[in-house]
């Protein structure tokens, strides 16, 4: 494997390559483009947006600020000027190119699910620890970390506000596939995207239990389904080999329960992602449609004072909103990926492994491919026997 040379990463600025250039190459075009102008960040360049087709990548390295575009990733991963990979391309190609990456010393973001089989992310958090080991970091784009509200509800869950937590409540819900004329795309494909709602949302759902909860995953039982099994595409109707929908109910170390619900066939739900967490002592609400605020009731204050209150989570004390607007000036959605490259090159500047990790990655792909599981043999109970290593 390749050593990092860190006088060459410390002597210039950090040059950045960006793999994709869809959806999620877009939002992370915007966060490299501003964050900067907000946050104390080592030096960085846009160097190179990388995708197939050469006219679209190169009108799209124009317009989001790339100083060139190329259409090799391997021919990017093989130049001495690029220190950081970014992959915003389809998920079956994480694994190669993330790991690909890795083995040529340049720090590593992958958006999430981290990869679509549960191999490919095994093989992807061995790879990365040992690249870690080398000072090379890595780190799976699970944006909705960087949502303030969720910040500091991870806050008032450790500092004990809301007691033991009993049970959470997640539903990710989108309706982009409710009509059955929607036509194919990749996102709709097995080999392409691993699964349906379950990777694309769920994902998130999962994780943010991880997340907030601090804990980790033993059981396991789901179920998918897909309502609409073929839809238009260039070959006529064309075979859906995804889940369109997801339900499960994990169970934690602590004790606590977890339900998790994801749908893109929610009619009326554009991206709706509700939280609710529930302890002995009081109780949180999160609704993405309203990011900026959390709900917080404190069971502790005598029962006729109680009732949720709206914390306007837009404070310069509240995660990240220092950086923003004054207080009561609201962020958006796609601050969040602003926040996580803050995060990730602040781990690259001081040396520090980002979170979440692969490690972190492979947890939520564990439970995936367990729900998958759960779900071909009838909703059966699945353990997870292998804990992620602590500190990995
Ligand atoms: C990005 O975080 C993301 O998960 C996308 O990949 C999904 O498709 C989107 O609907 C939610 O956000």
């Amino acid at each position: 494997m390749t050593m990092p040379d860190e006088s060459r990463i410390t002597d210039r600025p950090l040059g950045v390559a960006l793999i994709g250039y869809a959806f999620m190459g877009k939002a992370h075009s915007n966060a490299w483009r501003n964050v900067a102008s907000y946050f104390d960040v080592p030096a960085f360049e846009q160097k190179v947006l990388v995708g197939r087709d050469p006219a679209g990548v190169a009108a799209a390295a124009d317009k989001y600020g790339w100083s060139e575009s190329a259409t090799d990733w391997r021919a990017v991963l093989d130049r001495d000027d690029i220190d950081i990979v970014d992959i915003c391309a389809p998920g079956f190609m994480h694994a190669e190119i993330a790991m690909a990456a890795l083995a040529a010393g340049k720090h590593v973001l992958v958006e999430k699910p981290l990869a679509n089989t549960l191999a490919e992310a095994e093989a992807m958090a061995e790879a990365a620890r040992e690249a870690r080991a080398s000072g090379v970091q890595s780190m799976v784009g699970f944006n909705y970390r960087r949502v303030p509200a969720l910040g500091l509800a991870r806050e008032l869950i450790a500092e004990g506000r809301i007691g033991t937590v009993r049970h959470v409540r997640a539903a990710y819900l989108q309706d982009w596939l409710a009509d059955p004329e929607s036509p194919m795309s990749w996102r709709l494909k097995r080999e392409a995207a691993g699964s349906g709602a379950l990777g694309d949302i769920a994902s998130h759902a999962i994780d943010q239990v991880l997340f907030l909860l601090g804990d980790h995953i033993t059981e396991v039982s789901g179920r998918t389904h897909t309502f609409t099994t073929h839809r238009p595409g260039a070959q006529g109707r064309e075979e859906v080999t995804v889940d369109d929908a997801v339900w499960a109910t994990l169970t934690l170390a602590s004790g606590a329960i977890a339900s998790v619900e994801a749908s893109r066939v929610a009619t009326g739900q554009k991206n709706s992602l509700k939280l609710e967490i529930y302890g002995d002592k009081g109780s949180l609400l999160f609704d993405l449609e309203d990011l900026n605020e959390l709900g917080f009731l404190d069971a502790t204050v005598p029962v006729r004072e109680q009732g949720f209150r709206r914390i306007l989570v837009n404070e310069p004390e509240h995660p990240y909103i220092g950086a923003w607007w004054p207080q009561g000036h609201i962020i958006g959605w796609e601050h969040t990926f602003t926040h996580e490259i803050r995060d990730f090159l602040a781990a690259i500047g001081s040396g520090t492994g980002p979170s979440p990790s692969f490690d972190d990655g492979l947890a939520v792909q564990r439970v995936l491919a367990a729900v998958e599981e759960s779900s071909a043999a009838k909703s059966a109970l699945i353990q997870l026997a292998s804990r992620v290593r602590e500190g990995d």
